[in-house]
């Protein structure tokens, strides 16, 4: 009787032979991290010869950026060097020794921005992009046994015309593009005969499932061979497909002749019963696997990729579908930098990325704004997380507006064939996105701006690189600008992401959802999404309620909580909205930028949930863990804003629980509903001191328990008010003026608008001229909670815009008793912008002080409220 061998021990025997091949592996790859040295001095010369004396450089190892960006604090460190120009770098190395004929490959897996190579003085070429992979062949330029000398200019010079970047893509952006050989390098020794190395930076091996059902699915591979022998070859070249226990599910053999140069071999193999990539829910890869043989059998090169079996799909009405079923993606976007390293970033550091990523819940990342590292692509795809994957074009097309000239075209298109053909295997990609905000120009400068033959070259390249994917790209300006000067471009891709800020750049946060609406009317089957959607945090900056003042997006303050208003209001926004395919949060961490100077960083954009260092998850952090986690989370909001402006204050926690529990100082305060993540527990009144929360839960039968001590350092009598600011402010004589709270009606402006600069600022004639910078107008009041007693009430006023007397008057009513009749605040103060300050006393016995603010002409308006008790009650 035959013996029948069980599929574990075939699979057993198959892996016991690829360690076999793998004990004889091609490539003999060898890792050039160590040993470097490196020089910042554009104006060197001779420096490729191999005899140059770099004694005195710095010792470097890879990877490795001079530049340094970002720090914590409102100045600039002196440790920052925001240097962009020409970096060098020499390598001395000994090749291992390989059998004759071999051939040497430099492989660089990113060099920003534009990389020339020598080696032993030889100059074996130029790559211009900051973000791929490139390959040189140094076989004739190598010393076999000896000293190699290995030298690289990076150039990272700030895009302007006429410079040495002047058509590389970015031409601008909001990051700043780092400077050296910031990811890895090798040298890849191989037989004459391989798979094509110089593909792009590609694998040479390229495979994708085109048909897909429960009975099996079809992989079609396309493999490149190159031949470096001057002769024609006889070849076999394998494809196979091997499951996640490395057992083969399917294998072709092709016999061929090489001819000198490169070509491609085509093959189609079957999986039975195959199982999918799901995304999170499981991630299962297969590996698809190149093989070439001499045709006596000797192996000669080998090359094994991922391969993930999906469908992707996008439905204009419906969404996003993966094989078939329908997914959001709940998404987020990230850079590639750290404190202090960069982009010279460590794969640990792409893990920890992703490990955040996960524990938010998000199943979708766009990995902005250009080609990351492969790794991340990797995690991707052995995660489950959906990737959207881009090209740097950023922001315009030309510097003058007019359309790219052929030479940036062809760096577009250069560096979109390297995406495609570098990361064409990942079935976590389910995106080319071919630009991002390429219009702004138009809107910013109000000039023109001629997108459109760039970005349809790009699509047309996209869709024939890789058929199977579709195209997109991120929309700043669809309706910001006229079309006389913007050109449109929604809709020549396959789908779109709009990039919005509602309530933070642009507009109303209550527009974003009829923005939507209206762009999905108009574009009528076309898949749209929200490519960015986000607002700024820091740390240290606070607010008793997000809507209490005007945020200033490119300045300071931009406290933390309005951040947590941002996306509590924009996701409830976004999840109502079936159409939508993805969102994704700009940013899940802050990055370094060189133009910011916002919320309490330099050169640092904070929109991130996370700040820059990864140390601190923001409150919004847990809003979407909350919402989108199905792990426990139960997180109580505030933790940074510790010394309260105010006594009586709603206090939330971020949860996912039906409801919970808060105590004070070991009170009972009660029991809140929580509904889409949120839970609230209004008007909780502190005591002067410490006063210590917590709260508790039970999520699926775990107990969950948060804390968090907030302090108030004056009376609960006490209550200052700076109207019209969503910052508080301490005054002169040490008053803690908290933002703008308890109001109802009126409208928070500053006698400045954001942004405004010297010699343009205006300031208030007063004592303390910033106490009176902010204001709430129209018709108003507050409902101020106070203890029962009498109260001296101070209002403070300057008239920032009435020319006339009589233009503005009003009452303002304390518990409906008039205390100001008919005030008119430019009369009082005899001028524009003159402090101007009224107090009358007031008696609470119920609970609550309401100051009523009525317009008799133009509107009624106050800048600050102090409120101190007179007497005991
Ligand atoms: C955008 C850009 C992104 C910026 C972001 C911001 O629209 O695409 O690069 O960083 O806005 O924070 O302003």
């Amino acid at each position: 009787m035959a013996h029948r061998w069980s599929r574990e021990a075939l699979c057993a025997l198959v892996a016991f032979w690829a360690a076999v091949a793998a004990a004889q592996e091609p490539r003999l790859i060898t890792p050039l991290d160590t040993g470097w040295r490196f020089t910042q001095a554009p104006d060197l010369t001779g420096v490729e010869a191999p005899a140059f004396d770099d004694a005195r450089w710095t010792p470097v190892e890879l990877p490795h950026t001079w530049n340094r960006i970002g720090n914590d604090g409102t100045e600039r460190s002196p440790l920052s060097n925001n240097v962009q120009g020409v970096g060098w770098y020499r390598l001395h190395f000994k090749p291992p020794h390989v059998a004759a004929g071999s051939r040497y490959f430099l492989q660089f897996d990113a060099v920003g921005a534009v990389a020339d190579v020598w080696l032993n003085g030889r100059y074996l070429g130029k790559h211009a992009g900051a973000f791929s992979r490139f390959r040189v062949d140094g076989s004739s330029a190598i010393h076999i046994s000896g000293d190699n000398v290995l030298v690289v200019k990076a150039d990272n010079s700030r895009p302007q015309p006429g410079s040495s970047t002047q058509d590389l893509i970015p031409l601008s952006g909001d990051f700043f593009v780092f400077g050296g050989i910031y990811r890895k390098v090798s040298l890849i020794i191989m037989r004459p005969v391989h798979v094509d190395l110089l593909d792009f930076g590609g694998p040479g091996l390229y495979a994708h499932a085109i048909e897909i059902d429960a009975a099996g699915a079809t992989v079609h591979f396309s493999g490149r061979v190159a031949n470096d022998l001057k002769t024609p070859r006889r070849i076999s070249v394998e494809f196979a497909i091997e499951d996640a226990s490395t057992c083969s599910r399917a294998s072709t053999s092709l016999k061929s002749t090489a001819a000198p140069g490169s070509f491609a071999v085509q093959a189609r193999l079957q999986v039975e019963h195959p199982r999918l990539w799901e995304g999170i829910k499981n991630p299962y890869l297969y590996r698809s696997l190149m093989v070439v043989r001499s045709d006596t059998g000797r192996l000669l090169d080998r090359v094994s990729q991922p391969l993930g079996l999906r469908t992707a799909k996008f439905d204009a009405d419906r969404g996003f579908f993966l094989n078939g079923e329908r997914l959001f993606l709940k998404g987020v976007s990230m850079h590639q930098d750290r404190p202090v390293k960069g982009w010279a970033i460590s794969d640990a550091d792409q893990r920890e990325d992703f490990d955040v990523l996960q524990d938010l819940g998000a199943n979708a990342v766009r990995l902005a704004h250009y080609q990351h590292d492969q790794y991340s692509y990797e995690l991707a795809d052995a995660r489950g997380i959906v990737v959207w994957a881009e090209i740097p074009l950023v922001n315009k097309v030309s510097f003058d507006g007019s359309p790219a000239n052929p030479a940036l075209t062809a760096n577009a298109r250069q560096q979109l064939t390297e995406l495609i053909r570098q990361n064409y295997n990942h079935p976590s990609i389910i995106l080319w996105s071919l630009g991002n905000e390429i219009d702004l120009t138009a809107t910013l400068v109000k000039g023109p701006s001629r997108p459109t033959a760039l970005l349809s070259s790009l699509n047309d390249l996209a869709k024939r690189e890789d058929p199977s994917r579709a195209t997109t790209f991120a929309d700043c300006c669809e309706t910001r600008v006229p079309s006389e000067t913007r050109q449109p471009i929604v809709g020549l891709a396959d789908t779109v992401g709009y990039n919005r800020y509602f309530g933070w750049y642009t507009g109303h946060l209550e527009d974003f959802g009829t923005m939507l609406d209206e762009a999905h009317a108009r574009h009528a089957g076309l898949p749209i999404s929200v490519s960015e959607y986000g607002a700024g945090a820091a740390l240290t900056q606070h607010t008793d309620d997000a809507e209490g003042g005007p945020i200033n997006p490119h300045g300071r303050p931009h406290p933390e909580e309005f951040q947590n208003w941002y996306h509590e209001k924009s996701w409830a926004t976004l999840k109502a909205r079936e159409y939508l395919w993805g969102a994704y949060i700009w940013n899940l961490f802050d990055f370094s930028s060189d133009s910011r100077q916002e919320g309490d960083l330099t050169d640092i954009n904070e929109k991130g949930l996370v700040s820059f260092d990864r140390q601190t998850r923001k409150d919004a952090y847990y809003f979407y863990r909350a919402n989108w986690n199905t792990q426990p989370t139960l997180h109580l909001v505030g933790r940074r804003y510790v010394d309260r402006a105010y006594a009586v204050t709603d206090i939330k926690a971020y949860s996912n629980a039906a409801q919970a529990r808060l105590s004070l100082k070991g009170n009972e305060i009660g029991l809140a509903p929580c509904s889409d993540g949120i839970c609230t527990w209004r008007s909780v009144r502190l005591s002067q001191g410490a006063n210590d929360f917590i709260a508790t839960a039970q999520i699926d039968g775990a107990a969950m328990t948060d804390s968090l001590r907030w302090s108030l350092s004056h009376s609960e009598r006490v209550v200052n008010i700076k109207a019209g600011d969503i910052a508080g402010y301490v005054s002169k004589d040490g008053k803690h003026f908290g933002s703008d709270a308890y109001f109802a009606g009126g409208t928070a402006h500053g006698v400045n608008p954001p942004d405004t600069a010297p010699p343009d600022r205006v300031s208030v004639l007063a004592n303390d001229g910033p106490l009176y910078d902010s204001f709430r107008e129209g018709e108003f009041s507050y409902r101020i909670p106070l203890p029962n007693g009498r109260y001296r009430v101070e209002l403070k006023f300057a008239e920032p815009t009435a020319t006339a007397l009589g233009e503005r008057v009003f009452d303002v009513t304390a518990n409906e008793v008039i205390r100001l009749r008919e005030f008119d605040v430019l009369k009082a103060g005899g001028r524009k912008l003159k402090g101007v300050d009224r107090f009358f006393d007031a008696d609470v016995d119920k609970g609550v002080l309401v100051l009523a603010f009525r317009p008799r002409r133009g509107r009624a308006l106050v800048s600050a409220l102090s409120i101190t008790p007179i007497a005991p009650p």
